[in-house]
């Protein structure tokens, strides 16, 4: 104990502080709050590079369970730290909020959902070691049961343990998370290879290698054209209108503005925001001062260009953006996250640096590639046209909403108190018709679908608004669509989308969410939607119960639960497999799928806008390969969020 000093003392109370509360620190301490440990300590090897001074960061999933990140910067200093008279790079591993912020680095990684330093990991540890290469000579600390340092100081400095080449710097982490404060220590090496793959993207460069022991498998991540790059690989799937990837940079006093973009013939808008490598998942001053420059540059050059005669109106900014897929990256030296999950920039200069950036550069690059300007003023014209047209038709759409034609297929339920009331919205005339027999009429209206339903992603919003499912089901909500959308108006509790266990049925799900997504993201995000999840089989079995044989049933939802259920050797007296809900009649319908005591439901939510929009857009497109991925995987989409 000799080698804690007062101030030591203070510092583990803090540390100790984040093991009584760690989802304070971390989120949670399921799997995301795990994987924020290793967010956590790279994100101090990316201010190492945007130092200027790191080039490699590593990252191991050891044998023995650690995880290991290595940068090639120049090592955390090791020099006696001024007030806390210990080695900083002690300081650094056990002082809360000292990380990252205390170097040179004018980009620290502050603020959002990272950035509580690495002492956290530390705390969150039942081991760690710190190796730091610096002068020739190898540095070691070490940390047990949250943060408690180990190692004995040498007349107060951290010892040497071995000697490197003197260009041979850098900083080693290992550590293992403590099993008795996370959920599961188990990491996953998809998680941190798409982390690493947005990394690299936001980082031109920057080389970032994944190695996962375990399965004895290895990956590098390093992209020459950064974010240039990130939206060729976002528009993989889609049918892009140009092909060269729009790519602007510039700088603005202190801030420096990075944009990239490209235009599909998707009817839907996608931009993605990061501030100092965080994703601005709400946005903010960054992508307004996108939109408002991007509207102003578009319309200065339609008119020059003549698109847009003296008598005509200006494009509205959405026409403009119609079918973009872009990123805007700026990095802020003090960036002010706010809202309540702090995921929208606040900084008013973000705007103004972003409209000066892109002004500037827009005017250039277009210059020298009139012919995707043209292209993409052709695009707006279209956009222009088609929501005139779609003014129109919605405003008639509207006026017959109320119609009885539009709402004749609605099975309304009594109640007229929205808390109790479901929705059904089944595919099929006969299944609709089994679940109006079968349902609750006081608190389930049922809404038969009729085979497909358009495809939102590859239809104007005009057609969209004429389709006569798509009718049924906004005046079945109540609350409109689009801008005028009003959740408060919804008629239901849940929206429950019922399809048959197919790929058919997949298929009209997934153009059901997307419908939802794209035009009422609100009910998605207020937990209104769910999916029924009707049984794969019924088994009807015998069984012995108080010495006599007595015959029983169960639902089976999937191949894994009946390949469990055989290994209990009953008898089987009878196996249906259900080919749609069709098959079922009634009862059994009641039982499995509206039962609200009995049923399966699975709650849909956005949890990561990125890849819901990728979901959404690439897999909705007309290219045939990827929407049959979408179909397959569908499920799991299903119960694990889009
Ligand atoms: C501040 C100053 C110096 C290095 C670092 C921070 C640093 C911190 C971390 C954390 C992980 N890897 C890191 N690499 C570097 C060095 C100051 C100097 O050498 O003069």
């Amino acid at each position: 104990m000799e080698q804690y000093s007062g101030s030591q003392i203070v510092v583990l109370e803090g540390l100790e502080a984040v093991r009584k509360r760690p989802g304070m620190y971390i989120g949670s301490t399921g799997p995301r709050g795990l994987h924020h440990l290793i967010w956590e300590i790279i994100d101090n090897g990316i201010d190492e590079h945007l130092a200027g001074y790191c080039t490699e960061i590593s990252v191991t999933i050891r044998k023995d369970g650690g995880i290991e990140i290595t940068d090639n910067g120049r090592g955390v200093p090791i020099d006696i730290h001024p007030t806390k008279k210990i080695p900083t790079v002690r300081v650094v591993y056990t002082v809360l909020h000292a990380g990252g912020k205390f170097g040179n680095s004018i980009y620290k990684v502050s603020g959002g959902l990272h950035g509580v330093g690495a002492a956290v990991v530390n705390a969150l540890s039942k081991r760690m070691i710190v190796e730091i290469r610096r002068d020739g000579k190898v540095y070691r600390d070490e940390y047990i049961d949250g943060g408690h340092p180990i190692t004995e100081l040498d007349h107060g400095f951290l010892p040497v343990v071995g000697k490197c080449n003197k260009s041979d710097t850098g900083t080693k982490i290992i550590f293992y998370p403590d099993d008795t404060i996370f959920e599961s220590v188990e990491f996953k090496a998809d998680i941190i290879t798409k982390k690493l793959r947005e990394i690299a993207y936001l980082n031109k460069n920057l080389i970032l290698h994944f190695n996962d022991d375990i399965h004895g498998t290895t990956k590098t991540f390093v992209e020459e054209f950064g974010i240039k790059s990130f939206i060729s690989y976002l528009t993989r799937e889609m049918n892009p209108i140009h092909e060269e990837v729009v790519y602007l940079e510039g700088k603005s006093g202190d801030i420096e503005v990075e944009i990239a973009f490209k235009y599909t013939d998707n009817y839907s808008e996608q931009i993605n925001s990061y501030c100092n490598c965080i994703n601005v998942v709400d946005g903010g001053t960054l992508v307004t001062g996108f939109k408002t420059a991007l509207t102003r540059v578009m319309n200065q050059y339609a008119r020059e260009l003549g698109v847009l005669k003296d008598k005509d109106e200006n494009f509205d900014g959405k026409d403009i953006r119609n079918g973009i897929v872009a990123i805007v990256s700026i990095k802020h030296p003090d960036p002010q996250f706010e809202g309540q999950t702090k995921t929208k920039l606040g900084n008013t200069d973000a705007k103004t640096a972003v409209e000066e950036v892109f002004s500037q550069e827009a005017q250039r690059w277009f210059d020298k590639n009139v012919e995707i300007l043209k292209l993409i003023l052709d695009n707006s014209m279209k956009s222009f046209n088609a929501r005139k047209a779609s003014d129109k038709a919605r405003t008639a759409v509207l006026k017959q909403l109320n119609d009885v034609d539009t709402r004749s297929k609605l099975a309304s339920c009594s109640s007229k108190k929205p808390a109790e009331c479901e929705l059904y919205i089944v595919e099929g005339d006969s299944a609709g018709g089994t679940v109006k027999t079968a349902r609750n009429r006081r608190t389930q209206a049922v809404l038969p679908l009729r085979g497909k339903i358009l495809n939102v992603e590859k239809a104007s919003l005009e057609r969209i608004l004429t389709n006569n499912e798509i009718k049924s089901m906004i005046a079945s909500f109540g609350c409109g669509i689009g801008e005028e959308f009003d959740i408060s108006k919804l008629n239901y509790d849940k929206i429950i989308i019922l399809t048959d266990a197919d790929v058919d049925g997949a298929h009209i799900s997934t153009l059901l969410l997307t419908f939802f997504y794209r035009f009422m993201p609100e009910l998605i995000m207020a937990g209104k939607v769910y999916k029924g999840l009707p049984p794969l089989y019924r088994v009807e079995y015998e069984t012995t119960k108080s010495k006599k044989k007595t015959n029983e049933s169960i639902y089976l939802y999937n191949d894994f639960e009946l390949e469990k259920f055989r290994k209990n050797n009953y008898k089987i007296l009878n196996l249906q497999r259900y080919k749609g809900l069709g098959e079922m009649d009634a009862n059994q319908l009641w039982e499995t799928t509206l039962n609200p005591e009995t049923r399966v439901l699975a709650k849909i939510t956005i949890n990561d806008k990125i890849e819901a929009d990728e979901v959404t857009s690439t897999l909705m497109s007309s290219n045939v390969p990827p929407r049959r991925t979408f179909i397959m995987e569908e499920a799991r989409y299903a119960k694990l969020d889009i």
